[in-house]
């Protein structure tokens, strides 16, 4: 597919002032009427350029010039462009009138259909697909909006900003006219035609603004909204408390749908929702779920200001407002819940997802030169690594300067569309520091190595840190090469916090060489150059170095630690990080032995699992109930590093067999070794209060539910009837599913018994469906593979809903390595089919499952011949998407 450059950028030939839209949802279709009114960019590059609008599977019914209507002649349809011919005066107004077929649209981008009514989804570029238009975010205007629908159908009718007129009309319908006061690019506009319930509550704001809050749901589902809304209320306080933001507009509304692509959506003032980030019930939804609706939604709200009211001026500045507020969402979620276990959570996300995209066939940076499908971009690198990227911004400069730099950008570019130079010329204004070398990160791809290494010298009392960064070409890079467009890499700027431990655990005074006093126990080393040499000084013994803390930069660690060193830093490190990855460090290694004696014959006998290893885990599991102890980072510490995780960390060809058969053993180690500690831990463990979310109990539900999972791994009687208990009597969703999901890791009665009830219960709960699918697609039983099969063509899938998709095929291919590689192919064979079935309907998903390809070179010969035929079979395929054509064509190039 053909690609669209960001040297190329130029200006918009015209700017939209004002786009008055009429939209009547009729039976069968919907038809569009929209008055733009134009005048010519004095900042454009051709002042004579005429005007060509996107348009997209829309019938084109009319076209009138300030009124008048243009003939055959002048103007011209032609590849989803229509242009005018006609002599355009400097200020007009263009008419349009269209039709379109919401009912057909299976794409759920520009105006769909989902069971309640009509909803919309405009980024990146759905809204031509509703009108022509310039397309693109730094053309921002001004909206109103009329829509016309059925009363009984539809009651509900929703825009952007204000209601400013209501009404009936003939036949039974209905009309409201909606008015947004700020001017945006139409990639947040929106409406909403359907049947619906409202929870409605008041936000008062600092400056004493009454703000009528209102969450639109399913009919039926009052009692799921709760939570969504305390957390939007959480949000708009938190933002004015720490950045000082307010909300602008009289309204805020958030509608849930079912039928959506991604998570939400934040257009402005009517936000649209993945109904998996509104509805929750304590019988219906996990912590998880939970949690994870406290950060959505406040990542929705927080683009009200990064975003919404200073937003992008081209697709590939995406991070600028992505990046940023996945930072702000962190953020928030670290204020909210325990801040280290957030902090791990993230991590965790950023080695399973963003790791793997920088090191294979669609690495790109934070801000790509170039890209085929825009779609394709709203990847793991803008998201996770652009926030990691701000994160770092804000450890270089502190947290006093980060929000004096918000300030300033907020003062400098309000109502404009900006980019992410803008955002760090005003982050270096503000705080003073030179930030020329950090753009680096903006334009490079992949994950740098950091080499550190440490020597202690007894006669000087010193400590010596070497630094070395290392940044090899991804295939990014190597594609830029292959073109002629290669840009020079260099040494990044990175922010290096460290502390150095005793023997003791306690945290040392860190002095450097050359200053006069120890500053502090923690610091932030700079880093900027290939190679760096820190001494520190006054150091009566060798130092543990803690480094990295808080994943102070997304980079790989490379320090030689001992698995003395290991242990040590797992139970004494002051930074709840960096005692996680001691752990998980310690874990990798072991399970790396592991993965070489199962390939020898001779992993069973469990030689290579140190000994010291499971006394470690005992008193990690102990720590948990001392004074101070923290059951939810103990959890997360329990948890070995995913096959995911372990598969990137493999240096040389992947052996996915091995590394199933490594972990699962040292997990059953630790479950019969350890068999008395979790059952005991287990009974203490329980919660007789009420269900609530918040991270108390669910730390300690986390912690729980660990231990049943290692006790689920003992698999005799007593095990069994401790999962069966749980299953039977939870009263809640996080200990029904943490039992189900133990039990389906057996193909046994049980399971499918547990299975069977499970669904009896939960088939008109559509989330929970997806639980029901999600459990069986990442189960590592034999059978899983042909279950996957099978379940596509039950009545409880759909392939045209995402969310089941993503359920049932994504995660299989994603989260479950042991069957999606399985050796015949099958796994391959399957998403092959499950690709070209959705691009036929949705590419954007087929494309998201397209993703699974991306590692296939790591594995042996055979399987890399299988996972090559099923890709060519796919790109063999007439009439495929861009969305999916970039992503084969890459992983195949
Ligand atoms: N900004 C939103 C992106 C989004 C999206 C993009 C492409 C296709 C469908 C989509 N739905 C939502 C989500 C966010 O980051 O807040
Ligand atoms: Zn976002």
């Amino acid at each position: 597919p053909q690609a669209i450059y960001l040297k190329d950028y130029t200006p918009p030939a015209f700017q939209i002032e004002t786009v008055d839209l009429d939209i009547s949802i009729e039976a069968g279709f919907a038809c569009v009427t929209a008055s733009l009114a134009c005048q010519r960019n004095p900042a454009a590059a051709d002042p004579s350029a005429s005007l060509v609008l996107n348009g997209e599977d829309l019938k084109l019914e009319s076209v009138r010039l300030d009124g008048r209507p243009l003939g055959q002649g002048e103007y011209v349809l032609c590849a989803d462009q229509l242009m005018i011919h006609a002599e355009l005066p400097d200020s007009f107004t263009l008419t349009t009138v269209s039709t379109i077929n919401p009912d057909g649209n299976t794409q759920l981008s520009g105006l769909y259909r989902s069971k309640d009514g009509y909803f919309t989804q405009c980024e990146a570029e759905g809204f031509r697909r509703i009108t022509w238009f310039l397309d693109r975010p730094d053309v921002m205007a001004k909206y109103t909006v009329t829509i016309h629908a059925d009363k009984a159908q539809f009651p509900v009718l929703l825009g952007n900003g204000n209601p400013v007129g209501a009404g009936d009309e003939e036949g039974g319908r209905h009309w409201a006219k909606w008015e947004d006061p700020f001017r945006k690019p139409s990639y947040l506009f929106a409406m909403v035609a359907a049947k619906l319930d409202m929870l409605e509550d008041w936000f008062v704001t600092k400056s004493g603004r009454k703000v009528r809050c209102a969450v639109y749901v399913e009919p039926g589902k009052l009692d799921q909204c709760g939570h969504a809304m305390a957390a939007l209320k959480k949000s708009m306080k938190w933002d004015e408390d720490v950045f000082g933001l307010e909300m602008d507009l009289d309204h805020y509304m958030i509608v849930a749908v079912g039928d959506f692509n991604m998570g939400a959506m934040e257009n402005k003032g009517l936000n649209i929702f993945n109904t998996k980030y509104v509805l929750a019930r304590p019988d219906t939804a996990t912590d998880i779920d939970f949690q994870n609706i406290d950060r959505v939604v406040a990542h929705e709200y927080f683009h009200n200001w990064t975003g919404n009211r200073v937003t992008c001026r081209d697709w590939f500045q995406l991070s600028l407002k992505e990046g940023l507020t996945v930072f702000r969402d962190q953020q928030f979620g670290m204020d909210m819940h325990s801040a280290g276990v957030t902090r791990i959570q993230e991590v965790r996300t950023l080695r399973t997802a963003q790791f793997p995209e920088d090191a294979g066939p669609m690495a790109h940076p934070i801000r790509p030169a170039s890209y085929a499908e825009i779609n394709n971009f709203y990847s793991a690198t803008v998201y996770e690594k652009g926030a990691e990227v701000i994160r770092m911004i804000h450890t270089l400069i502190g947290k006093d300067a980060f929000r004096k730099g918000m300030d300033l950008y907020f003062a400098r570019h309000d109502g404009q569309a900006v980019t992410c130079e803008d955002f760090v010329a005003a982050m270096q204004d503000a705080s003073g520091l030179d930030l020329t070398q950090f753009k680096r990160w903006y334009n490079q791809a992949g994950t740098p190595k950091l080499l550190v290494r440490g020597a202690y010298d007894a006669a000087t009392k010193r400590f010596t840190l070497d630094v070395e960064q290392q940044y090899p070409a991804t295939a990014y890079e190597k594609r830029l090469e292959a073109e002629g467009r290669a840009v020079a890499r260099g040494a990044y700027h990175l922010p290096l916090v460290i502390g150095l431990l005793g023997a003791d655990g306690r945290e040392l005074p860190l002095r450097l060489a050359g200053e006069s006093a120890a500053a502090d126990t923690q610091r932030v080393l700079s880093i900027t150059e290939d190679r760096q040499q820190f001494v520190f000084e006054d150091l009566a013994e060798a130092p543990v170095p803690s480094l990295l803390r808080g994943f102070s930069a997304p980079v790989v660690l490379d320090y030689p630690y001992s698995q003395a060193d290991l242990t040590h830093l797992m139970a004494r490190d002051s930074d709840a990080f960096c005692r996680w990855e001691a752990g998980q460090r310690l874990a990798t290694d072991i399970l790396m032995a592991g993965v070489a004696a199962f390939q020898a014959g001779s992993g069973d006998t469990l030689a290579w699992v140190p000994a010291g290893y499971v006394d470690a885990m005992r008193a990690l599991l102990g720590s948990a109930f001392a004074p101070g102890g923290d059951p939810a980072l103990v959890a997360e510490a329990l948890m070995l590093p995913s096959e995911v995780v372990l598969i990137e960390a493999t240096e040389g060809t992947v052996d996915p067999d091995a590394i199933h058969a490594a972990r699962l053993a040292l997990r059953r180690h630790l479950a019969n070794e350890l068999k008395g500690p979790f059952a005991a831990a287990y009974h203490e463990l329980k919660i007789d209060a009420p269900y609530s979310p918040e991270a108390t109990q669910a730390g300690a539900r986390a912690l729980r539910n660990a231990c049943l999972s290692y006790i689920a791994e003992v698999d005799d009687a007593e095990s069994l009837a401790l999962l069966q208990n749980q299953f039977d009597s939870a009263n809640n969703m996080t200990d029904s599913m943490a039992a189900l999901s133990a039990l389906a890791q057996f193909a046994s009665p049980a399971r499918d018994a547990a299975l069977e009830r499970f669904l009896a219960k939960w088939k008109d709960e559509a989330l929970v469906v997806d639980k029901w699918l999600q459990v069986q697609s990442t189960s590592r039983a034999p059978d899983t593979g042909a279950r996957v099969r099978a379940l596509l063509d039950h009545p409880a899938f759909d392939i045209r809903n995402p969310n089941k998709v993503y359920a049932l095929i994504r995660a299989f291919c994603a989260a479950n390595p042991k069957h999606f590689h399985a050796a015949d192919g099958s796994g391959y064979a399957l998403a092959a089919d499950a690709i070209l079935q959705l691009d036929a309907l949705n590419p954007q998903v087929a494309a998201r499952i397209a993703r699974s390809f991306d590692r296939w070179r790591k594995f042996d010969t055979q399987r890399q011949s299988l996972a090559r035929m099923a890709l060519v079979r796919v790109q063999g395929h007439d009439k495929l998407s861009r969305d999916v054509a970039e992503i084969v064509g890459k992983a195949l190039e």
